[in-house]
């Protein structure tokens, strides 16, 4: 399968995070994506392509052109203060307070966020813009025929919601990859994410959609960000009733349990009957992972991608966390070699 990536994901580099108590580097780094990509070619996975520019238009369709025009002026407007640190938001419209859009800088960047995980830098927009096309530059290569493709999006977009950013994420390249697809004459798509934590963000996008089925594996927000979504009893609401599947699971899960959530959300887009599947692929689900606690193995995002490959749907992968930088290229191409290896098996 071919891979779409871009060098403008580099453009991101957030100084730090605050954990702990403590302020430390990044976790969302740059290195990830040169280690997928770098294994993606060691692989010799199938060519590696830079993104077309596809615009503004299909942004515009899952995100507000309110939020798109905030966070694509933020950094000149903080530089403007005399500022070059990492703009990070402080205070946000929590319970008893008001859905108000204020003026000043810090009051829309909290009233646009859901934490202040996501640190907008000089580069952050044009980086963002650059993931968003990476996805939708796989969403045209499977809409001229491939089966599959990789798009190898950085920072990553599943935590983003239409008005809200948070967890890393900006744009959630994902939703604009299954809005492009239902654009584009598909009727049904299913957003698969594998990724540790919740699409808090996808969800929301889609929940009262009856074209965009949506499951998700993840550590249990009862324990895990982002805590206030991602619950078992979120099934859809009025069109989108019965199209929402969480599956959350415990601290410490391993494959067994991992893979026994995934067989049965696949089997729900088979019932779904899907045209097309995304699949969001955060590899944070491994066991050495630094900020999460399952217990994946790096074999075991073969038969991930093989769990995936036997829908016998045209498939793309988008790339959301993972955060062991060493391993996180062998891990995603691991599910991408999987998913492959099974295709051809069943020709
Ligand atoms: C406390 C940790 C916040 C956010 C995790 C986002 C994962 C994106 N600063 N962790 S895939
Ligand atoms: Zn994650």
């Amino acid at each position: 399968m071919r891979t779409y990536y871009s060098d403008d994901h580099r453009l991101h580099h957030g100084r730090c995070e605050l954990i702990d108590g403590k302020l430390m580097p990044c976790f969302e780094m740059p290195s990830r994506a040169d280690h997928v990509l770098a294994r993606v070619q060691h692989q010799q996975l199938g060519e590696v392509l830079p993104p077309e520019d596809f615009g503004m238009a299909p942004l515009q369709r899952v995100h507000s052109e309110a939020y798109l025009a905030f966070f694509k002026g933020a950094w000149d407007r903080w530089a403007t203060m005399g500022q070059d640190g990492d703009l990070l938001p402080y205070t946000w419209p929590a319970r008893t307070l008001r859905q108000v859009k204020p003026t000043s800088l810090h009051g829309e960047l909290g009233y646009y966020s859901f934490d202040g995980g996501a640190p907008i830098t000089a580069g952050t927009w044009q980086a963002a813009y650059s993931a968003a096309q990476v996805a939708l530059s796989g969403v045209a290569d499977i809409q001229q025929g491939a089966h599959s493709a990789f798009s190898l999006c950085r920072p990553p977009g599943h935590h983003a919601a239409a008005e809200l950013m948070g967890g890393y994420c900006y744009l959630n390249n994902a939703a604009i990859a299954a809005q492009a697809f239902l654009d584009q004459g598909r009727a049904r798509v299913a957003i698969l994410d594998v990724d540790y934590h919740h699409g808090n963000g996808t969800q929301s996008i889609f929940y009262e959609r009856s074209d965009v089925l949506f499951a998700s594996i993840h550590g249990d927000p009862t324990a895990e960000f982002p805590f206030f979504l991602g619950y078992a009893d979120e099934t859809g609401e009025g069109a989108g009733e019965g199209l929402n599947f969480n599956y959350p699971l415990p601290a410490g899960s391993g494959w067994n349990d991992w893979a026994a959530a995934l067989d049965q959300a696949c089997g729900e887009i088979d019932g779904y009957d899907a045209d097309v599947v995304v699949v969001s692929l955060g590899v944070d689900t491994f066991k050495e992972d630094p900020i999460s606690q399952f217990k994946l193995d790096s074999p075991d995002y073969l038969l991930m991608g093989e769990r995936i490959a036997r829908l016998g749907r045209p498939t793309l992968f988008v790339m959301e966390g993972g955060y062991a930088v060493e391993e996180i290229g062998i891990n995603a191409v691991n599910v991408l070699e999987g998913f492959e290896r099974a295709i051809k098996e069943a020709r």
